[in-house]
């Protein structure tokens, strides 16, 4: 099976970078199977905090792969289960993951990022859901992601027109957390990714939930959520660790328990 994901392990975080470079990315079927099989096997290491995507200094990726989609039926699609075959590993993954996006990330590639929890863009990245110049539409979480992430506005702007937006507006419109020269994406990506994964584990994966948890509910029952999970830390050795750690003036010792 050619190696549609790479995988390195970098002390507690566990990157995956996407390796179809002559084709810039996209993410055809066996590329996603891989990729989710990738994070599925990093999600249930306890040996890693915080996954990381990414790809090449020219594509994240460049969207759903068109020459696979060509001749697709309805009856394919449906018996193959397009998109809910492997998008849905994605959010099945508790621990958190970060996009470091160079370059296009069009189409799918977009939509991969808006389905990670942080994204990091280098100074090249452009980001863009040209889907409707195929008479398609968004169809990976798109159009729901990019409205909450964005906004309406914006969002109907990059659907309906094909607008691409730089990694400087993509921060602005809250897109992408933060910008990085192109050449420091993977450093700066493995060393935030670092930095995230020597929290305590349980705590990052409460709280990746918690924050989750404000898409899909009214605010009194997420703030009801959010308390409980606060109440239930109490009961970690971790939480127990980090305010002990605070009280005696040194570093905290976390077991991820
Ligand atoms: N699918 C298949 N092959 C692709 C794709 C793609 N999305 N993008 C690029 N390639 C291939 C090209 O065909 C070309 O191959 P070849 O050399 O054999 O002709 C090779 O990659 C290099 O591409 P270009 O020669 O075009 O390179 P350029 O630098 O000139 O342009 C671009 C790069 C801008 C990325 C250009 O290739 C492009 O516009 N690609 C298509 C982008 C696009 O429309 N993406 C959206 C696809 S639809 C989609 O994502 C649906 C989402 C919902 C479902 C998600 C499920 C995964």
């Amino acid at each position: 099976m050619a190696d549609e994901v790479l995988t390195e392990r970098h002390g507690r975080v566990g990157l995956i970078t996407l390796n179809r470079p002559v084709q810039m990315n996209a993410l055809n079927g066996a590329l996603m199977d891989a990729l989710g099989a990738a994070l599925l096997a990093f999600d249930a290491d306890e040996g890693i905090g915080v996954i990381v995507i990414t790809g090449n200094d020219k594509a994240f990726a460049a969207g759903a792969d068109i020459a696979e989609m060509a001749d697709y039926t309805y009856s394919d699609v449906y018996a193959e289960q397009f998109i809910t075959r492997n998008w849905e590993t994605i959010r099945r993954v508790r621990k958190p993951v970060l996009a470091a996006v160079a370059g296009v990330a069009l189409g799918g590639g977009c939509e991969l990022a808006l389905a990670c929890d942080i994204v990091l863009a280098a100074e090249n990245a452009r980001f863009c859901l040209p889907e409707i110049k195929l008479a398609l539409l968004p169809g990976a979480g798109g159009t729901q992601r990019i409205a909450r992430a964005i906004g309406k506005a914006k969002a109907m702007d990059m659907c309906l027109s094909a607008r691409m937006l730089d990694a400087a507006e993509a921060e602005r419109a809250g897109l992408v957390s933060r910008v990085v020269p192109t050449a420091e994406l993977r450093a700066q990506a493995l060393a935030l990714a670092g930095k995230i994964a020597e929290f305590s584990a349980p705590a990052l994966m409460v709280v990746k939930e918690a924050v989750n948890r404000a898409f899909e509910t009214s605010l009194s029952e997420g703030i009801l959520f959010e308390r409980r999970e606060l109440y239930a830390r109490f009961a970690s050795a971790d939480a127990r660790e980090g305010l002990r750690a605070f009280i005696e003036k040194r570093a905290p010792h976390f077991i991820h328990r």
